[in-house]
C-alpha cells in the first residue's frame, strides 16, 4: 500500500504487509488498524475520492488513502471541501466524502453540511475528534467539542463509531443515511484514538459492509399515478415544474419523454436547466411570469414549493393578495411523502423515486385507452409562445448592446456564447446579479450541468463545487463569479492550480457586494459597508501561483480569455470589469430585505 507507516499503539517491530496491513512481528498474525479500516470500508463502497484538509487526528489518514489509491483532494478551508463533496454527492449519487480534524476544522465543515442538508445532496462528513472521556467531562482537551451533538441537528444522521470493529457498520449507516430517501449530509465521527485501535486483520476484513443497494427504488403506488394522470388530463393550462430533484435522479430520457409526449410546458429550477436543452420549444422559461399565475394544473418534479416558487401561493400564481391561493392545483412528485401539503394542497402527490415515478407515469400515458395523449389547448400553447418570443426579442436586443464599461448582459453574451460552443462545460455560479442574470440569459443543453447557490442562496459554494466538478467529470468548468461571492472561497484558486484543473473563473467584478456605488453617509473615512477597493486585480491572485490571470473590460477581451482557458485546460481567472452602476441590491430578491414601515 505504499510507503506510508502506519502508528501502532504498540509500536515494535512493526512492518508493513503486502496489502497495507500491519504485521505485528514475523511469528504473530497480521494484524490491522482503525486507519485502514476507514479506508478499505470507503474503497469497498465505491467511494474513490475524499475532499478534506490535514491535522491532527487526521494527517495520516490521508497519507494512507493517498497511498491506498484513493484520491485525497486537499482545501485551503473545510468550508470549500465541504462543498466540493455535496456537490461531487449531486453529479454523481455516491455520497462525496469531506474529511476534516476536530472542533474548528469541523465547524468548518459543517456549514457545507447544513447546506448539503437543506439542498438534498448526499455528502458525509468525516470529522476526527477529541478524547471522548476527556470532552465529555469537560476537562479542556485539544480542540475538547461534542462535535455529535452539535452536527445532529444540522444532519439528515449523525453516528460515532468508538470500536475498531464496528467502523464496517459506522461507514455502511452513514453511506445509507446519506443517499437513501430523500438524500442529505450525514455526519460521521470518528475519534483520534479509534484510528490507532488494533485488531486481526482477517476479522477486520470480515467485520466490513459492502452496501448492497444503497438507494433502493421506491415504486409509487397505482392509484397515486392514475390520480395524477387524471388531474393532468383534465388541465386546460398545465405546467411541469422540474427541480434539482430531477436532475439528481439521472432519469434524463423518461424526463424528456414525459414532457414531450405529453406536450405540456415547463419550466426548469435553476439547476434543473439543461435536463431538456434550454432551447427547447416547450421551455417556459422565458415566460414564467405568465405562465406561473395562469396555469390551472401544476405538476412538481423534485421541486418543493419553497420560497424559490413562493410557496406555491401569492401573486406570482395570480393569487389576490401575498398570501392567497392562485387556484392550481398540484401534482407533486417527490421521494419525500412528507413534502406534500407543506405550503398549499397537493392534489395528486406520487410518492417514490424520480426514475420510478416518471416510469409509471409514462407507461400510464402510453397506454392511455389506446389512444394517443391529447396535447394541451393550442390557446395555452400559443399564448405560452407569444409571451416567450416577445421576451426573447427584447432580451436579444439588450444583449446586443456594447456598453463602455462592459455590464452584466455585454458580458453574458459572451458567456452564454461559449458555454453553446462547449455544452458539456460546467457552469457553476453566485452572486446576486452575477447569480440571477446568468441563470435567465445562459441556456444550458445537458443535464447536471448548472451548480448555484441552490435553496438557500449561499454565497461561498463556487471554488469547492468548480474543484468537484472538474474532479469528478474531467470536462472543463466555467464559474461565473460575483466579486463578493468569490471572496468566500477565493483562496481556492491555489487548489485550481495545484491540481492543475481546467477551471476558467470569472470575476464579474463592480467594486462590491451587488454593486459598488454606496457611499458612507456621515462623510468619514470607512467606506460603505458594501463597498470593495475599487479596480481591484483579483487576476493578479491565481497568478501567485502559476494559474493564468486576465483582465478584461470589453466582452471582446472576455471572449478571447474564455476561449483560450476552454483550449488550454489552464486554470484561469479572468477579471471582468463590470459597470458598478450596473445590477441591483439582491438582484432579483430585492423585496426580501426587511425596510421599517417608518419612511
Ligand atoms: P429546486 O430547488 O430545484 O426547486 P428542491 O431542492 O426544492 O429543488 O427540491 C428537490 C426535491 O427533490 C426534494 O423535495 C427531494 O425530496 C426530491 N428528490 C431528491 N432526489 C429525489 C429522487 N431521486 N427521487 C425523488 N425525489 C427526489
Ligand atoms: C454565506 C448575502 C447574497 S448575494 C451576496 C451576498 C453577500 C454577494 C453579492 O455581491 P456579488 O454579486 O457577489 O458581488 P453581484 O453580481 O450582485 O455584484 N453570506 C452568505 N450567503 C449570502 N447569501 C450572503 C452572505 C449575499
Amino acid at each position: 500500500m505504499g510507503t506510508v507507516e502506519p502508528q501502532v499503539a504498540s509500536g515494535q517491530d512493526v512492518k508493513v504487509g503486502s496489502s497495507g496491513q500491519i504485521v505485528a512481528n514475523a511469528q504473530s498474525q497480521e494484524v490491522t488498524d482503525g486507519f485502514h479500516l476507514v479506508i478499505d470500508a470507503l474503497k469497498l463502497n465505491g467511494i474513490d475520492t475524499i475532499f478534506g484538509l490535514p491535522g491532527i487526528p487526521i494527517t495520516d489518514f490521508t497519507r494512507m488513502a493517498q497511498a491506498a489509491g484513493l484520491r485525497v483532494i486537499s482545501f485551503r478551508h473545510e468550508q470549500n471541501a465541504g462543498n466540493a463533496a455535496a456537490i461531487a454527492g449531486f453529479m454523481t449519487q455516491k455520497p462525496g466524502i469531506c474529511l476534516t480534524v476536530s472542533a474548528p476544522g469541523f465547524l468548518n465543515g459543517l456549514t457545507a453540511l447544513a447546506n448539503a442538508t437543506t439542498n438534498c445532496f448526499p455528502m458525509i462528513l468525516i470529522s476526527g475528534s477529541s478524547e471522548r472521556e476527556i470532552v465529555d467531562l469537560q476537562q479542556g482537551d485539544y480542540e475538547e467539542m461534542d462535535q455529535l451533538a452539535i452536527a445532529k441537528p444540522l444532519a439528515k444522521a449523525a453516528f460515532r463509531v468508538l470500536h475498531a470493529e464496528d467502523i464496517g457498520v459506522g461507514i455502511a449507516r452513514a453511506i445509507r443515511a446519506a443517499v437513501s430517501g430523500r438524500p442529505g449530509g450525514v455526519y460521521l465521527d470518528l475519534p483520534a484514538k479509534l484510528f490507532a485501535q488494533t485488531m486481526d486483520a482477517e476479522a477486520g476484513g470480515k467485520s466490513l459492509i459492502r452496501v448492497v443497494d444503497p438507494a433502493p427504488r421506491q415504486i409509487p403506488a397505482q392509484e397515486a399515478v392514475r390520480r395524477a394522470l387524471e388531474l393532468l388530463k383534465s388541465a386546460k393550462r398545465p405546467l411541469i415544474v422540474l427541480g434539482k430533484g430531477a436532475a439528481y435522479a439521472q432519469a434524463d430520457a423518461d424526463i424528456r419523454a414525459l414532457v414531450e409526449k405529453t406536450g405540456i410546458p415547463y419550466l426548469p429550477m435553476s439547476m434543473a436547466k439543461g435536463l431538456l436543452p434550454d432551447t427547447h420549444e416547450q421551455s417556459a422559461s422565458a415566460a414564467r411570469s405568465y405562465v406561473l399565475p395562469e396555469a390551472d394544473v401544476v405538476m412538481l418534479v423534485g421541486a418543493r414549493l419553497n420560497w424559490l416558487l413562493s410557496h406555491g401561493k401569492g401573486k406570482t400564481w395570480g393569487g389576490k393578495g401575498h398570501k392567497d391561493w392562485g387556484g392550481q392545483r398540484f401534482i407533486q412528485v417527490d421521494i419525500s411523502p412528507q413534502e406534500a401539503d407543506s405550503n398549499v394542497r397537493i392534489d395528486a402527490p406520487v410518492v417514490g423515486d424520480i426514475g420510478s415515478c416518471v416510469s409509471a407515469l409514462l407507461a400510464g400515458i402510453n397506454s392511455a385507452a389506446g389512444s394517443s395523449w391529447a396535447k394541451p389547448p393550442a390557446e395555452w400553447l400559443a399564448a405560452i409562445a407569444e409571451r416567450k418570443d416577445k421576451n426573447i426579442a427584447k432580451m436579444a436586443e439588450t444583449l446586443a448592446k456594447n456598453p463602455t464599461p462592459m455590464d452584466f448582459h455585454s458580458a453574458l453574451a459572451v458567456v452564454r456564447d461559449i458555454v453553446k460552443a462547449n455544452p458539456d462545460a460546467i457552469l457553476v455560479n453566485e452572486g446576486a446579479n452575477a447569480l440571477d442574470f446568468t441563470r435567465s440569459i445562459v441556456d444550458m443543453y445537458k443535464p447536471r450541468k448548472r451548480l448555484d447557490v441552490g435553496t438557500w442562496g449561499i454565497m461561498g459554494i463556487g471554488m469547492g463545487f468548480a474543484v468537484a466538478a472538474a474532479v469528478v467529470s474531467g470536462e472543463p468548468v466555467i464559474a461565473i463569479e460575483g466579486d463578493s461571492a468569490f471572496g468566500f472561497s477565493g483562496m481556492e484558486v491555489e487548489t485550481l492550480c495545484r491540481y492543475n484543473l481546467p477551471v476558467c473563473v470569472v470575476v464579474f467584478n463592480n467594486n462590491g457586494v451587488y454593486r459598488g456605488t454606496d457611499v458612507n453617509p456621515t462623510g468619514g473615512p470607512d467606506v460603505a459597508p458594501t463597498v470593495f477597493v475599487k479596480g481591484a486585480r483579483y487576476d493578479k491572485l491565481i497568478e501567485a501561483f502559476g494559474g493564468v490571470g486576465v483582465h478584461a473590460t470589453t466582452p471582446a477581451e472576455l471572449r478571447k480569455a474564455m476561449e483560450e482557458a476552454i483550449r488550454s485546460r489552464k486554470p484561469t481567472l479572468i477579471n471582468a470589469v463590470i459597470d458598478e452602476t450596473a445590477g441591483t441590491e439582491s438582484g432579483r430578491i430585492t423585496s426580501l430585505n426587511p425596510s421599517a414601515k417608518r419612511k
